[in-house]
């Protein structure tokens, strides 16, 4: 039986978890010495396995969700880990495509050297297109027909109207003129065909302006 005075002559091999117990190199023997009250004294070895067990925890970095506006950019403010053993490396999984509206997720894994994974954490990215296009107009004239109509289309008042997607769709809440919208309507000032309609006889000549 092991009194407590053999219990401390234990071989001076000593382990300091808090530094060790990472290294594999802290694995290794200890003698463990019994003396007597007479000191006959007697030895044996056990070895000595330095285990760890403990997976890395993971902090992510910025929101859990995000909402980013397309066609601008995205840099993703990662994650940490942390370990009782070392700064394990994050690894992200999943990407975030800027130029396509959608929701993205994206995945932060990382293991430390003992092969202990952290619980998966993870982000969800929404990218929307909130940004309306640019509207460019010019003003331009159009030219009524013998029948006293006209008619204009987007692309005719349209002057590099774009939207950061690329692609806009044009349209006009009015594309036909005729005479009556001449009369009525001041803007559409139109004096060569004002001058040949009233020399028809479509317009009298009030609307001579
Ligand atoms: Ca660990
Ligand atoms: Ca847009």
């Amino acid at each position: 039986m092991l009194t407590e005075q053999a219990l401390g002559q234990l071989d001076k091999l000593t382990f300091n978890l808090a530094n060790a117990e990472c290294r594999a190199s802290a694995n290794g023997n200890v003698t463990l010495t019994a003396t007597d009250v007479n000191n006959n004294s007697a030895s044996a070895t056990a070895a000595i396995k330095v285990v760890d067990a403990i997976a890395p925890t993971i902090t992510l970095n910025g929101n859990a969700t995000e909402t980013v506006e397309a066609y601008t950019s995205y840099t993703d403010a990662g994650a940490t880990a942390t370990d009782n053993c070392s700064a394990p490396e994050v690894t992200v999984g999943g990407a975030v495509d800027i130029n396509t509206p959608g929701v993205y997720k994206l995945t932060y894994d990382a293991s430390d050297a003992s092969g202990n994974a952290a619980t998966q954490v993870s982000r969800t990215v929404t990218v929307v297109d909130n940004t309306p296009p640019t509207v460019v107009t010019k003003d331009i004239t159009v030219y009524l027909d013998a029948n006293g109509n006209a008619s204009v289309t987007p692309q005719q008042v349209d002057n590099g109207s774009s939207d950061a997607s690329g692609t806009v769709t044009l349209s006009l809440d009015k594309t036909t003129f005729d005479v009556e919208a001449y009369k009525n309507d001041s803007l559409y000032t139109i004096p060569k065909a004002k001058k040949a309609l009233i020399s028809k006889g479509y317009l009298n000549e009030k609307f001579k302006g």
